[in-house]
This record gives structure tokens, C-alpha cells and sequence, in this order.
């Protein structure tokens, strides 16, 4: 790491008259919000949506838009991060295309990444070995879809060094993301990291334009911000703290705003969804935004496939009367007897006679016991709610027992037994 200059690429399947890009995702994170379920795994791992890992949304932007060359840097319990990028990700290595985790490499001394900005300085050899003219550089936390090509194509044509993905958010939810201000061309005039009172867009005082923490960087600009970072020992080399704001003050930020990305088969309901699932609330009503009659955000879109590896298993089943409504019920399930609710069931999970679910998200392998209720309530992989016990149902009772998010959704942990 360190001033070494891009040698030749060999054996590059790369077509001449498109730009060549390199993409970056930043799975590291910690997903302290998400407790527990980030207790055995890195955030980007946690399971979503009956059958995906939040890992796999990016991953599929970035491969339905042709972007077949893809570092992970991941940190934190990378155990299944990794076992899942490098089973369900596999590309053609003889194609010249790879998706590989990479894991924190000390390059720089025996220190762990410090920063998301600390995590690429640290990974520069990728990007020497690799040589594009621009770095994608996105997040791994998002539940969305979008087309990252229409933001490279706007970047090329702009000239920016770095464009920075942008969307409107309710004004009383911005402290938790960058917020940015804009002049009339698109040029970022002011980037602030997570203020306590946000800024808000000119015409509406409750909404802020925020940044989804996904970046298009021309490389030189990137390399130069990064080693101008790494010499401050003031920075707490972090992406959206420090890199953005470095590269704002010398007039080389510009943004995209997501309202203009375009993706194939988008609903009128879910075009420009973008969900932040960082928090036990916000995940959970991700979930929930799944199994409306008409979702707010559509997993059936077919022109742009959320990709990932399923189990071997055979379809969901119903049988003795037991019956699933408004809910999305992942392969290998049983409800035998259960009734199931607005609900979300993740593949191996069996619902006994008389068990009533509602408003659950339940994880793969999840047991929910004869007359058991769950109500919700969100439950990580095989954990088990014994005949005629409760979830959900008396408040006092879960803050007790469980983790239980502001909202009132009780999460339990991997493998939990409720007696
Ligand atoms: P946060 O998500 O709070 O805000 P951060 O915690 O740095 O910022 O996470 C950004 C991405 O980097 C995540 O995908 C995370 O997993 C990953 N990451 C964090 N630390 C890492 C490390 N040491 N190594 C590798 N990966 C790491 C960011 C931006 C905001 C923006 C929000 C949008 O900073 O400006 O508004 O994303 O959610």
C-alpha cells in the first residue's frame, strides 16, 4: 500500500468503450442496532426476507448492472459473511470475474481497520491489481434496488471525482445518515455527517437529502483522498465522515439522486425504495413492507432478481387446516394446523396445530410449538416456542426475558427456547 502505481492488466474481459470499474462494498460493519441478531454475525450477514442475507441486495445491483468484478472487505464475525459470498457468489474466474471476501489484511501493521475509509487504504493492492478507471464504493446494510451503471454513466458525464448517491428522508430520521445541500448543477455544497439537527431540502422544511452511503469514485481521486486521510492523524478515517467532506471542500463532489435511477420491471409502489435497516424497527418493518397484497417493496420483480444460493428443500406445505395469509413462507416449511398472519417465514420453520403467528418475522428453522402464540415479535434461526408459550403477548414479560426494540417488536436470539 502506499504510492504504487497500476501496472498493466492482463487477461481482462473488459470491452474497451465501457469504463472499467472496480467495485467496493463495505461489509464490515458492526450492527450494534441489530443485537442480537448481529451477536454471531457481521450486519451485511444477518438473514432478510425468508431466504436473502442484506448482503445479497448490493450484490445483485452491482451483478444485474454488469459489474463482475467485486471486493467485500469485511471485519466483524466475518465466519458467514464469507461462507456465503463464497458459496452463493461464485462468478467465472475464467471469465475474468470474481466476487471475493476479503478479510482485514494488517497490511499496515498488526491494527484492525479503524475506519470504512481506513478498510479501502488498507485494501489498496486490490485496486493497483485491478487498475479501473472508477470505484464503486457501496454499502452492504440497504434493502433496495438500483441500477449503479445510471450513476457511473451520470459521474462520466459530469466529471466528478467522487458522486455521492443521494434520496429524500423524513427530516426526524436524517441524524442517523449524511445529509447533503446541493446547488442547481448537482455539485455538493455542504456534506454533514449524522448531525443532531439535520439540514432540510429547499422546499419542504420536513424532508432532508440524505446520503445512502453508496459512492462512484474517479480512482485517482479516490487514491488521493485516501492517502491525504491516512497522513491526518486527526481523521477518524471514515467514508462519510471524513473522505466526502475532504473531497466537498475542493469542489469534487457531486451527487445522484436516486429519484432518477430506473430499474427494469419497478412497480409504481417500490420504485425508489430504499430501506436503512440498521435498527430492530427498521428491520422489522422492512419485513413487514414485504407481505402487503401489493408490497412496498416487490421481491417478485423478475427484470432485476435479488440473487442468492437456497437450500435444498422442497416446497412449503399446509396441511390440517393450518393456513398462511398476507405472509411470505420461504421452502421447507410445515404449518400444520397454525394459523400465520402479516407475517414473514423463513424456510424450515414449522408452525404446529393451533400456534397463531402474527406480525412475526420467524428465521430459518424457527419451531413454534402447538398452541403457541407469537406476535410481534422477530425470531433468529432455530430458536423454539414451546407448546402453549407466548411471544409478544405480555410486554412486561418480554423486556424480562428478551430484547425488546423501541417500537415493542421482542427479538429473540439465535436458538432461544421459550418454555
Ligand atoms: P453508516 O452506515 O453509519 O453511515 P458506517 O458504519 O461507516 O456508516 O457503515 C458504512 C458501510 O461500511 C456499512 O456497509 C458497513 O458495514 C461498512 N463498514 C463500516 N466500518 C467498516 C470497516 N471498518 N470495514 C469495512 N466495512 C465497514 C454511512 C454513511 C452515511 C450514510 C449512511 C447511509 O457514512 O453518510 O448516510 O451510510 O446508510
Amino acid at each position: 500500500v502506499g504510492g504504487r502505481a497500476c501496472g498493466p492488466r492482463l487477461g481482462s474481459a473488459v470491452v474497451k468503450s465501457q469504463p472499467h470499474v472496480l467495485g467496493i462494498v463495505l461489509a464490515g460493519g458492526e450492527g450494534k442496532r441489530l443485537w442480537p441478531l448481529t451477536a454471531d454475525r457481521a450486519k451485511p450477514a444477518v438473514p432478510f426476507g425468508g431466504n436473502y442475507r442484506l448482503i445479497d441486495f448490493v450484490l445483485s445491483n452491482l451483478v444485474n448492472a454488469g459489474y463482475h468484478r467485486l471486493c467485500v472487505l469485511t471485519q466483524y464475525k466475518s465466519h458467514s459473511l464469507d461462507r456465503h459470498i463464497s458459496t452463493t457468489w461464485r462468478l467465472s474466474s475464467v471469465l475474468g470475474q470474481y466476487i471475493t471476501p476479503v478479510p482485514a489484511q494488517q497490511r499496515l501493521g498488526p491494527r484492525w481497520y479503524t475506519g470504512s475509509a481506513d478498510a479501502i487504504f488498507q485494501s489498496l493492492n486490490l485496486v493497483y491489481d485491478e487498475c479501473p478507471d472508477h470505484i464503486v464504493v457501496f454499502g452492504a446494510d440497504h434493502v433496495y434496488r438500483m441500477d449503479p451503471a445510471q450513476m457511473v454513466e451520470q459521474h462520466v458525464e459530469r466529471g466528478a471525482g467522487v458522486t455521492v448517491a443521494g434520496i429524500r428522508v423524513p427530516r426526524s430520521q436524517a441524524s442517523a445518515f449524511g445529509c447533503i445541500d446541493v446547488d442547481a448543477s448537482g455539485w455538493i455544497t455542504r456534506f454533514v455527517e449524522k448531525p443532531p439537527d439535520p439540514p432540510h431540502v429547499p422546499d419542504d422544511p420536513e424532508v432532508t437529502f440524505a446520503s445512502m452511503g453508496n459512492y462512484v469514485f474517479s480512482t485517482e481521486v479516490l487514491l488521493e483522498a485516501l492517502r491525504t486521510d491516512a497522513a491526518n492523524p486527526d481523521s477518524d478515517h471514515d467514508m462519510g465522515g471524513d473522505i466526502i467532506p475532504m473531497l466537498m471542500e475542493c469542489g469534487e463532489a457531486a451527487v445522484y439522486d436516486f429519484a432518477d435511477n430506473v430499474v427494469p420491471g419497478a412497480t409504481e409502489r417500490d420504485r425508489g425504495y430504499w430501506r436503512d435497516v440498521g435498527t430492530l424497527d427498521a428491520y422489522y418493518d422492512a419485513h413487514m413492507d414485504l407481505v402487503s397484497v401489493h408490497p412496498v417493496f416487490n421481491l417478485y420483480n423478475r427484470q432485476w432478481p435479488i440473487r442468492t444460493a437456497s437450500p435444498p428443500l422442497p416446497p412449503a406445505k399446509f396441511v390440517e387446516g393450518g393456513s398462511a395469509q398476507e405472509s411470505v413462507v420461504g421452502p421447507g416449511a410445515i404449518v400444520s394446523g397454525g394459523t400465520v398472519r402479516h407475517s414473514v417465514i423463513g424456510s424450515d420453520v414449522v408452525v404446529e396445530a393451533g400456534a397463531q403467528v402474527e406480525g412475526a418475522v420467524l428465521l430459518p428453522g424457527v419451531r413454534v410449538g402447538k398452541g403457541a402464540v407469537v406476535r410481534r415479535a422477530i425470531l433468529d434461526k432455530n430458536a423454539v416456542v414451546c407448546e402453549g408459550a407466548q411471544v409478544g403477548v405480555d410486554p412486561e414479560y418480554d423486556r424480562e426475558q428478551w430484547t425488546v426494540s423501541g417500537g415493542g417488536v421482542a427479538v429473540l436470539g439465535k436458538g432461544a427456547r421459550v418454555e
